[in-house]
């Protein structure tokens, strides 16, 4: 009988001990398990911030105009965005002119003190004349008074590209 315990003792202790190796053994694997989503996770964010990176990169763009004698001085008279993308035109001139991006209808009177900027976000697609009217004009609504017509001057186009 007392044996028979001791024995019983033996077992249940060689039990427990058996039970905390395989706790121990849980324990480690769980540990490895998270270091490992950890790294994932932090390999996750590199990439999401390189997304991010690559998209602000790509919705920022910036030209510099620069009009003489009513003219743009560049070889090709098309500007290229992409839709979603937000665009800053810098405009210098060597007369006081009225710009007017039509489309999107924003206006700005430039003149050879400073630079002016015409900044928005190219929503719509679609091929959209800049012209320059003369300065006494003012600003004009909708697109075919008859004040615009033969008053404005094609400078250039902006061409909003689906992505
Ligand atoms: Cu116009």
């Amino acid at each position: 009988m007392r044996t028979q315990q001791a024995l019983t003792c033996g077992k249940a202790a060689h039990l427990v001990q058996q039970a905390r190796r395989m706790l121990l053994h849980f324990v480690r694997l769980f540990g490895l398990g998270l270091v490992l989503v950890c790294a994932v996770g932090r390999q996750d964010f590199g990439l999401m911030r390189e997304a991010l990176a690559e998209t602000a990169s790509k919705a920022e763009r910036g030209f510099e105009l620069r009009i003489e004698n009513g003219r743009v001085q560049l070889a090709e008279r098309v500007l290229r965005v992409q839709r979603g993308d937000r665009v800053r035109l810098r405009w210098t001139t060597d007369d006081v002119i009225t710009i007017h991006l039509h489309g999107y209808d924003i206006e700005a009177r430039a003149t050879p003190d400073a630079p002016v900027d015409m900044t928005f976000e190219a929503r719509a697609t679609g091929r959209f004349p800049i012209t320059s009217h003369p300065s006494h004009r003012g600003p004009h609504t909708g697109g075919k008074s008859s004040s615009h017509a033969g008053a404005e001057n094609v400078l250039l186009y902006l061409e909003v590209h689906p992505r």
